[in-house]
C-alpha cells in the first residue's frame, strides 16, 4: 500500500515537473536578470498612428546581437497585442512579434487608435528564450 501511494506521489511530482522543464530554453540566464520597459509607462497614452518610442531596459545581462553567443547576453523581442510564446522555441517572427537582433535598446513603433499591450522578451543567440526566461511586465497603452 505505502509504495502504490508513493509511486502515485513520485508521478504526480514528476507531471509537475516536467512541463517547467520543457518551459525554457537551453541558454542560462543569471540571478536578478530583471527586462522592463522603460518608457511608455504602463497605461500612458501614446499618439495613434504616429511613431513613439520604447525604450528597453535591462539589468544584470548585457545585449548581443542575434547569432552571437555570449555569456549572460540575448537580444531583445517586442510583443505586441500578444502572449507570451513558447518559452522553449525560437520566438515567432511576426507584426506581433519583433526581433531586434542588431542588439537594439529602443524603436519606434506606430499603433492605430485603440488599446494595445506591449511585453518584452529576451532571447539567446538562436531567439530561444533563457532558462528561466527574461521577460518584462506586459503593459497597456491607449493609441488616441
Ligand atoms: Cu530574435
Amino acid at each position: 500500500m505505502y509504495r502504490i501511494i508513493a509511486l502515485a506521489a513520485l508521478v504526480t511530482l514528476a507531471s509537475l515537473a516536467l512541463p517547467n522543464l520543457a518551459m525554457a530554453g537551453t541558454t542560462p540566464s543569471p540571478p536578478g536578470a530583471h527586462l522592463y520597459i522603460g518608457y511608455p509607462n504602463d497605461g500612458q497614452v501614446v499618439p495613434a498612428n504616429k511613431p513613439f518610442r520604447v525604450w528597453f531596459g535591462l539589468r544584470y545581462m548585457g545585449v548581443a546581437p542575434k547569432g552571437v553567443k555570449y555569456p549572460n547576453t540575448g537580444h531583445h523581442h517586442l510583443l505586441i497585442d500578444t502572449d507570451l510564446p513558447s518559452m522553449d522555441q525560437e520566438i515567432p517572427s511576426d507584426r506581433n512579434h519583433l526581433h531586434f537582433g542588431a542588439g537594439e535598446t529602443e524603436t519606434m513603433i506606430q499603433l492605430p487608435p485603440g488599446k494595445h499591450t506591449l511585453q518584452l522578451l529576451l532571447g539567446d543567440d538562436m531567439h530561444i528564450p533563457h532558462n528561466p526566461p527574461v521577460y518584462s511586465k506586459k503593459i497597456t497603452v491607449i493609441a488616441r
